[in-house]
Parts: structure tokens; C-alpha cells; sequence
């Protein structure tokens, strides 16, 4: 009668070496060092967005409201300022490039917000009132206006608006057109 001692193969019953273990520990701290690095610097950068939408909002807002201002041929001081249809027909004060006397912001005119076209002119972030608003002055905007044809009107009737708004390195630009619609309508 013989007697079987069964052999378990050496190969099933093995484990792990040390080393293996060793280099798995290295590839899985790798992977994990790689995936906070990242998470880091998402964190760090998380700030940057907030600043350039702030940015962006300055920008539209001041956009919004230089287009908004009137396109006349004459002041609204002037008595023809509803009726002319060009700058020689106004009686006393034809609009020109800067603001006429007593004129105030928010301005009349388009013009009425720089001193000279195609000229970057600072100009302050403010509230309804034409106040500055002192927690914003970190961002420094300038304003452009340049006389420009646009889409069959001519350059004398069509103003490219620049506005920059700059922070720090960046600075956002946004571009806008105003055309001379209405221009008798007085306030
Ligand atoms: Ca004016
Ligand atoms: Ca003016």
C-alpha cells in the first residue's frame, strides 16, 4: 500500500516578495504626491478667476455706461439740440471732444468722457453718483474712443469704445461701438 503525500506547488503558496512590496509602496506614493500637487496649485490659482471676473464686471459696467450716453450734435445746453442735424446748427455749444461746461458725469455725450480721441484717459470706477469707489482703485481703467467707420457708418457718425481695466500683470479689454442713433433725443 503506498502511501500519497501530496506536493503543494511551491509557486501557489508564495506571497509578496519585500521587494515588490517596496516598489509598490514607491509607485503608489508617487501617484498620490502627483495628485496633491495638483490639488495645490488648483487651490493656489483659485483666487486669479475671481479677480479677472471682478475685473471683467468693471469693465462692463463702465462699457455699459459710456455707451449709454447720448450721441448728439449739440449740448443738451443748447436751445437746438432737438432739432439739429449737424454741429453747425447748433446756436451756442456744438459737442466737442471733452466735456462742455458744466457738464458732469454720468455725461451727456459720448465724447464728453475724454479729452481727446484715440487717446487712453484714466478714468475711475464709480457709484450712481459719480463717487469713486475706494476698495476698487486696485484695478487702474483707462477709456478710448476713436472715431471709426463700422459697418457702412461712417467714422464721423460710429466711436470705437475701448475700455482697460488692468490688475496687477493682466488687464481685461472689452470694445464696443456706438452709433449716432437718435441724435436729437434729449433727455
Ligand atoms: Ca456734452
Ligand atoms: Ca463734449
Amino acid at each position: 500500500m503506498s502511501i500519497n503525500r501530496g506536493t503543494h506547488s511551491r509557486t501557489a503558496r508564495s506571497g509578496f516578495t519585500l521587494v515588490e512590496l517596496v516598489m509598490f509602496i514607491v509607485i503608489v506614493s508617487i501617484a498620490v504626491i502627483g495628485v496633491l500637487m495638483v490639488m495645490n496649485m488648483t487651490t493656489k490659482n483659485s483666487a486669479d478667476p475671481q479677480l479677472r471676473k471682478q475685473a471683467l464686471s468693471i469693465a462692463e459696467a463702465l462699457l455699459e455706461e459710456v455707451s449709454l450716453a447720448r450721441f448728439t450734435f449739440c449740448d443738451p445746453a443748447d436751445p437746438n439740440a432737438e432739432t439739429a442735424d449737424n454741429a453747425t446748427e447748433c446756436a451756442t455749444t456744438p459737442e466737442g471732444v471733452g466735456p462742455e461746461a458744466g457738464n458732469t458725469r454720468p455725461f451727456d455725450n459720448v465724447n464728453d468722457y475724454v479729452s481727446a480721441y484715440g487717446v487712453a484717459q484714466a478714468i475711475v470706477i464709480s457709484d450712481v453718483n459719480g463717487a469713486a469707489i475706494p476698495n476698487l482703485n486696485v484695478y487702474a481703467s483707462t477709456i478710448t474712443i476713436t472715431p471709426q467707420a463700422f459697418n457702412g457708418i461712417s467714422a464721423t457718425d460710429s466711436l470705437l469704445i475701448t475700455i482697460n481695466v488692468n490688475y496687477g500683470a493682466d488687464t481685461v479689454r472689452l470694445d464696443g461701438y456706438r452709433t449716432r442713433y437718435a441724435p436729437n433725443l434729449m433727455p
